[in-house]
């Protein structure tokens, strides 16, 4: 390459290997997850999907979009699942084709409990909650947005059913060559219902005080852990985010403080922070001390939200997180960690295309050098 002048940035660790639990991360960088709709009717994901993240391989792990862990689970038309044999060797397409360029890929295991439509359920029954509050929210279906109905509630029995289905699902993950999973216990959907005392108004063991309403995610970690054991599991929070119609919990930093506590017992790989407001500001997470969880957890703390290249290189200066996902940069920036590396000018994503549709504004979004 002839000579370089190296500056402080590109000398910065963000480029650099990083062990996260099993494994040795090429860099810090990570694409986080990103609903596209771009699967078939089935939840399978096609070569569109396998070519996406085959392009972003070069990133320390690629966390996938949102996978549905079972045919209830969903709440967005075209989202993939990985409940069934097609499903998992369309993902088996994926897996190596992400590993043929040297990447890591964890599948993001979802259920959306209430933000569904019936629609969108087997059966076209409601969709199902910890309890019968109507969300202030709409669920993508094959007409468009709709507002979601009031849930039916779960039965007590039912509880296990699901953690088995989350369980099912790890398995899946790994059939399909996954190298781990990130649990989806953000953004308002089903696990995240639970724990917030806006949410939840069950009054038997999954309901009530801070431990019964953290109760379901800690069965879901333990039974996904079980599986793929902590060292391949990571989990997703955003105790400052009132996306999906979810009021925040009474008392964010000593629910998720209480979470964090507990998944320590599980030796997670990391634990993946949403700061702020989902898709929006960083700064109005009512008080929520991020700082805080990243001190009582055991593993690497993932930071996310509105990242740029300079707010990154602070980051890790500042050691203010450990791994650095970005989302926005990662729809138009296949090569983002060159571009961030170099400092490149980088592509901007096209909105009209976030959501359903073909390779437009998926996978043709250029690299500097082309593959
Ligand atoms: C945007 C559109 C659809 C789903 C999330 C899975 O917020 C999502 C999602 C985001 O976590």
């Amino acid at each position: 390459m002839g000579t370089r002048i190296e500056t402080a940035q590109t000398l910065s660790d963000l480029f650099q290997p990083v062990q996260l639990g099993a494994y040795q991360l090429a860099n810090r960088i990570v694409m986080a997850p990103l609903t596209r709709s771009r699967a078939d009717e089935h939840g399978i994901p096609g070569a569109l999907i396998a070519e996406h993240y085959a392009q972003r391989a070069s990133a320390g792990l690629i966390i996938s979009e949102g996978v549905n862990i079972s045919p209830s689970a969903r709440g967005y038309a075209l989202t993939p699942g990985i409940y069934d044999d097609a499903q998992i060797e369309g993902w088996r397409k994926v897996t190596e084709g992400v590993h043929a360029r040297g990447g890591r890929i964890f599948p993001q295991l979802w259920h959306v409990g209430r933000i569904s439509h019936c629609s969108l359920q087997p059966g076209g029954v409601l969709p199902v909650a910890p309890s019968a509050i109507r969300p202030e929210a709409t669920s993508y279906t094959a007409s468009g947005f709709q507002p979601c109905p009031t849930p039916r509630v779960l039965g007590t029995a039912e509880i296990p059913q699901i953690v088995d289905q989350y369980r099912r699902a790890a398995q899946n993950a790994l059939a399909a060559g996954f190298d781990g999973v990130e649990i989806h216990a953000a953004n308002g959907y089903l696990i995240e219902q639970f724990l917030r005392d806006s949410t939840n108004r069950r009054t038997d063991a999954y309901g009530g005080s801070r431990e019964n309403r953290a109760r379901f995610l800690l069965e879901v970690v333990e039974a996904v852990a079980g599986v793929c054991g902590g060292a391949r599991t990571g989990i997703r929070l955003s105790p400052g985010s009132p996306v999906n119609g979810a009021a925040l919990d009474s008392d964010p930093d000593a629910t998720y403080g209480y979470v964090v506590e507990q998944l320590n017992a599980f030796d997670l790989a990391y634990i993946h922070t949403i700061e702020g407001v989902t898709q929006g500001p960083r700064e109005l997470a009512d008080g929520v001390n991020f700082q805080h969880l990243r001190r009582s957890f055991k593993g690497l703390y993932m930071a996310n939200n509105g990242y740029d290249r300079e707010l990154a290189l602070n980051a890790r200066q500042h050691d203010l997180a450990d791994l650095i996902s970005f989302g926005r940069l990662y729809i138009a920036n296949p090569d983002l960690v060159e571009r961030l590396r170099i400092g490149a000018r980088l592509n901007v994503p096209d909105r009209a295309t976030f959501f359903g549709g073909g390779a437009a504004g998926y996978n043709d979004y250029p690299a500097l050098t082309p593959a």
